[in-house]
């Protein structure tokens, strides 16, 4: 088997063209689609489940995907520095890539709502770092509002070769299903870029190789459901501070998801993203960051209620590692336990 060249070089006929000297790959996708029989058996009796882990992209997130497309194209263009609002991953992604493109990049944040290993991230890449007094709404408008000025190219969903980029994902799936495609695909949805992404990535696979496409089901956090509940919400609320978003710039693409694919956008409540993050450490070895266990949520809490009935093969989408978040995976594990360098001492907390 060759060795894998990143997402531009391996998809050329689905991405748009980039002069290879333009080309700005860390080697993102091709990500492992890992079993899940434990977590299946908790779903749905006989249901396949499999773990698409995103958290093994070069910075550790799905962004990855989209970001080699338009930091790409970026450079291509002549541009000198790109913009981006994010909740964290999307500020990652951006840092590294630009660092490697030579572009200088910007990125705004909400102020204290980013996990740590995502603001590491931007730093050690040399980004600016503007952490404004708002939410990530606010932070997206004014982002939009510099774009708009010419002053920088956003790379953020609403730059639409980000959606080019992250519909690889579908394509991915399906060959490593062996040209199966799955029954349901889950996932959360922020600003619903990826649902958009990866259900365009499905739709075009099925007319080139035919063979239909998933039910896409999106999950929300409670707190932040403004698709589920059909109205902005002004104060988000979620643990999940990846998916903290009250009015998701991809709105109309995450209905559009939902509605042609006979799918849903459900919302899941921080207690069951909490246990859907622990169940996936304790009973499958996958380590990702709250906000990527919202698809997991959603469908322990739909399994039984019948909603999955009929479909053999879920795809989840676990759409960032662990480690971006260290805090909160101290925070909801068990203790750690001092002893004495002492044998005996070791030998009693150990073993009683
Ligand atoms: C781990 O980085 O919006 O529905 O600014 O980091 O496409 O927004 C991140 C979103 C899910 C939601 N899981 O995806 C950002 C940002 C993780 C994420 C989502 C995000 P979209």
């Amino acid at each position: 088997m060759s060795a894998w060249r990143g997402l531009l070089r391996e998809f050329p006929d689905l991405l748009p063209s980039v002069p290879d000297a333009s080309v700005v790959t860390l080697l993102e996708g091709n990500t492992p689609l890992i079993p899940a029989p434990a977590l299946a058996g908790r779903i749905a009796p006989g249901l396949e489940v499999y773990l698409k882990f995103e958290g093994m992209n070069p910075t550790g997130s799905f962004k990855d995907r989209g970001m080699t497309v338009a930091v790409s194209r970026a450079h291509a263009s002549g541009a000198k520095v790109v913009l981006c609002a994010s909740t964290g991953n999307t500020s990652a992604s951006a840092a590294a890539y630009a660092a490697r493109a030579g572009l200088r990049c910007a990125v705004v944040i909400p102020d204290g709502q980013i996990a740590l290993g995502k603001l590491a991230q931007a730093m050690v890449h040399g980004a600016r770092v503007l952490a404004v007094r708002g939410n990530f709404d606010r932070a997206l408008e004014l982002v939009r509002e510099l774009g708009e000025e010419g002053a920088a190219v956003v790379v953020n969903s609403i730059n639409p070769d980000r959606i080019e980029g992250q519909k690889t994902i579908a394509f991915e799936i399906v060959r490593q299903l062996g040209g199966r495609v799955p029954d349901v695909h889950a996932l959360p949805v922020g600003n619903a870029g990826n649902i958009t992404a990866t259900w365009k990535g499905y739709l075009e696979r099925s007319a080139r190789d035919g063979g239909g496409t998933p039910r896409m089901m999106g999950f929300q956090a409670e707190g932040a459901a403004p698709i589920v509940r059909g109205a902005r919400v002004l104060e988000p609320k979620t643990l999940a501070t990846a998916i903290k978003i009250g009015n998701p710039a991809s709105w109309a693409g995450a209905l559009d998801a939902r509605d042609r694919s006979r799918g849903l956008i459900d919302m899941v409540s921080d207690d069951e993203i909490v246990a859907a993050y622990r169940a996936l450490a304790d009973l499958e070895g996958v380590f990702v960051e709250p906000a990527s266990a919202a698809g997991v949520a959603g469908l322990l809490k739909l399994g039984p209620t019948g909603a999955l009935e009929g479909a053999r093969t879920a795809v989840c989408t676990l759409t960032g590692h662990g480690l971006k978040d260290p805090e909160r995976a101290v925070q909801v594990s068990p203790k750690v336990e001092t002893v004495g360098a002492d044998v005996a001492e070791l030998r009693r907390a150990l073993l009683g």
